[in-house]
C-alpha cells in the first residue's frame, strides 16, 4: 500500500485502565473501516453523517461494547470506549483485522505537526511531572522557542552578529533547566552508615520511603523516592553507608553507591555532627568535591572541633529541611525562567543551537543559518522521515 492509502490507528490515551479510551483512525477508509463495526443506535450509518457529528452505538454487535464515535474530518473518525484493557483491546483487534496500522502516539503527533519544535514540546508535555513544567513545554509548544529561532534567523540574515550571539545566548542559558523538563534532577544522598541518609530522604519527601534503623548497614541497595521541589521533580536516591568492609553484600551497596553518585545531577554528602570530623569524612569530602554537604543529627550534642561549612540538619527533627531544599535547588538551577521564556529542551535542539553559537564565534554565518535550519529546527517534509 503506498504511503497515502494506509488507514492509522493510535490509542490517544495512556495503556491501562481507566474510566474511558479513545482511538483514532486516520486515512482514506476510515470512515469505511470503522463503519464495517459500528451499529449506531438511531440506525443512520457513520457514512451518511456529517462532519463534526457525534454518535452514540454499539462495536460489532446489538449490546456490545458501547462507543461514542465523533468524526472530526473525512478521513478521522475519534472513538471513544470504556477505559478497561478488554474493551480497548477488542476494538483495536478488530480494525488491525480490518487492515488498519497501528502507530505510536508519538508518531501520530509528529504526523499532525508541520513544525518539529511543535511535535518534540507536545510529547514531552505528555510525560511532564508537574505543573510548572507542563508550563514551560507549553509555551514552546505555543511556539517560544519556534519564535526565538526565526528571530536569530532574521538577525543573522541582516548581518547583525552581536545582536545574534546575545540571542542565542540567551537560549542556551536556560538548555540545562531545558534538558531536565521531562526526565527531572537525579539526587544522591551518600556518606557513612548511620548518618541519617535514609531520615534525611524520608523527611524530603514526607512519608517513610526508606527504612531507618539504629544499627549501621540498614540500607544496602540503591532506592529511589520521586518527588517535586519548588515544582522541579526530582529523583532522590538513598544509598548503602560507605564504610569499611569485607561483606561481598554491603561492598556491591558501597559499588553501586559510588556509581549512583557519578552519575548524580547533586551528590549530598551526610554526616553525623555529633560525631568529630575524620580523615574518613576528609577522603569523602576530597572524593566528591562538587557534593553538598549536610551535618544532619544537630539536635545532638555537637562534637567539637572543625567541620566543613554545610547545611545543618536534624532529620528526626525535620529541622533544617526547608534550608536543605533552597540549597538543592540553587546548586541545580541557575536561573529561574518566566513561564513564556524560549528554552530547548530536548539534547538535539541544545547541540544544533551550541553548534550554531561556536560558528557564530568564528563569524561563520552560514554554518550557523545551517544549524538553526536544519533538523531538530527543519520545518516540512523532512519530518515524515524522522
Ligand atoms: N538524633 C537524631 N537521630 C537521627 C537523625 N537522623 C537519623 N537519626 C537516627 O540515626 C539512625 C540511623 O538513621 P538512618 O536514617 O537509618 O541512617 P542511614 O545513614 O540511612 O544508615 P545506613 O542505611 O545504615 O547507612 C536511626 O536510629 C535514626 O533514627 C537526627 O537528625 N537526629
Ligand atoms: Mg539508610
Amino acid at each position: 500500500m503506498s504511503p497515502g492509502k494506509i488507514n492509522h490507528l493510535v490509542l490517544l490515551t495512556p495503556p491501562g485502565r481507566s474510566a474511558l479510551a479513545t482511538l483514532c483512525v486516520e486515512g482514506p477508509q476510515a470512515v469505511a473501516l470503522v463503519g464495517q463495526f459500528f451499529l449506531p443506535v438511531g440506525g443512520k450509518p457513520l457514512s451518511d453523517r456529517e462532519i463534526g457529528s457525534i454518535c452514540f452505538g454499539h462495536w460489532s454487535r446489538i449490546g456490545g461494547e458501547e462507543v461514542v464515535l465523533s468524526q472530526h474530518r473525512q478521513d478521522q473518525v475519534e472513538i471513544h470506549c470504556h477505559g478497561g484493557t478488554i474493551s480497548v483491546n477488542l476494538l483495536r483487534q478488530s480494525l488491525l483485522d480490518a487492515g488498519c496500522e497501528e502507530i505510536a502516539w508519538q508518531q501520530w503527533i509528529i504526523n499532525q505537526q508541520p513544525d518539529p519544535i511543535v511535535s518534540d514540546a507536545l510529547i514531552a508535555l505528555a510525560e511532564a511531572k508537574s505543573q510548572r513544567t507542563a508550563l514551560l513545554l507549553l509555551a514552546q509548544a505555543e511556539g517560544a522557542l519556534r519564535d526565538a529561532i526565526e528571530n536569530i534567523t532574521l538577525l543573522l540574515r541582516q548581518r547583525d552578529l552581536p545582536a545574534a550571539c546575545d540571542a542565542l545566548d540567551a537560549l542556551l542559558i536556560h538548555a540545562p533547566l531545558g534538558q531536565h523538563l521531562v526526565c527531572g534532577w537525579q539526587i544522591v544522598l551518600a556518606g557513612r552508615a548511620n548518618v541519617g541518609k535514609s531520615s534525611l530522604i524520608n523527611a524530603l519527601v514526607g512519608y517513610q520511603r526508606a527504612i531507618v534503623y539504629d544499627e549501621p548497614g540498614t540500607t544496602r541497595d540503591v532506592l529511589i523516592a520521586k518527588t517535586a521541589l519548588e515544582g522541579w521533580p526530582i529523583t532522590l536516591t538513598d544509598t548503602a553507608g560507605l564504610q569499611p568492609s569485607r561483606d561481598p553484600l554491603e561492598l556491591a551497596g558501597m559499588r553501586a553507591a559510588e556509581a549512583s553518585l557519578e552519575a548524580a545531577d547533586l551528590a549530598i554528602l551526610v554526616f553525623d555532627a555529633s560525631l568529630p570530623w575524620s580523615t574518613e569524612d576528609d577522603a569523602l569530602v576530597e572524593r566528591w568535591p562538587a557534593a553538598l554537604i549536610v551535618h544532619n543529627k544537630c539536635d545532638l550534642q555537637g562534637a567539637a572541633g572543625f567541620r566543613p561549612e554545610g547545611v545543618q540538619s536534624s532529620a528526626q527533627l525535620a529541622g533544617g529541611v526547608t534550608e536543605l531544599c533552597e540549597q538543592i535547588i540553587a546548586r541545580l538551577i541557575d536561573r529561574v525562567p518566566d513561564d513564556d521564556a524560549a528554552l530547548p529542551f530536548t539534547d538535539e535542539q541544545v547541540r544544533a543551537a551550541s553548534a550554531a553559537r561556536r560558528a557564530l564565534a568564528r563569524s561563520d554565518v552560514s554554518l550557523a543559518l545551517d544549524r538553526l535550519s536544519g533538523p531538530p529546527f527543519l520545518i516540512g517534509p523532512a519530518q515524515q522521515d524522522r
